[in-house]
């Protein structure tokens, strides 16, 4: 059985997956709009995989005897300034949900909740890999700078990139 201060900070991590989700399904439609083929089809899978997130906790939580709170959407940004703008944008939101899941993990431990700490674990792994994807691709934007070539280059090429093995 979950205790409800944890139940709580499960339910605002929730809402944390479900507008990462809706974000990157901005940024992908921005793309899509501007003809960056590759880089939409990045952020829509990137967006896909924010849900699966949501569920994974959302399942959880009722499993434990908790209720899932299925939440309000943010309305998220129309317009990108550029590519570099939107993986920095990528980038500062996934420090900012690490941020929010090592409070999660630190309640558990507080509440000597161990099993949401485990299974916790598992979205601190992934935020290690998206933050580290994130940054990578930013090296990669940043060597291009305005270089057309080289971004239709960086389109095609993201194809290959996957957001997570997960
Ligand atoms: Fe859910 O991993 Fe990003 O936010």
């Amino acid at each position: 059985m979950l205790i409800s201060e944890i139940e709580k900070v499960l339910n605002e991590q929730i809402s944390a997956e479900a507008n990462s989700s809706q974000y990157y399904l901005a940024m992908a439609s921005w793309a899509e709009t501007k003809g960056f083929e590759g880089v939409s089809s990045f952020f829509y899978n990137h967006s896909n995989e924010e849900r699966e997130h949501m569920l994974k906790l959302i399942k959880y939580v009722n499993e434990r005897g908790g209720h899932a709170i299925v939440p309000e959407l943010k309305k998220p940004p129309k317009v990108f300034d550029c590519l570099a703008h939107v993986f920095q944008n990528l980038l500062d939101h996934e420090i900012v949900v690490s941020k929010k899941i090592n409070l999660v993990v630190d309640l558990c431990l507080k509440h000597k909740d161990y099993t949401t700490h485990n299974f916790m674990q598992w979205y601190v792994a992934e935020q290690i890999e998206e933050e580290a994807l994130a940054r990578m691709i930013l090296d990669k934007l940043k060597l291009i700078g305005d270089d057309k070539g080289g971004l239709y280059l960086f389109d095609r090429d993201i194809l290959q990139i996957k957001v997570s093995e997960n």
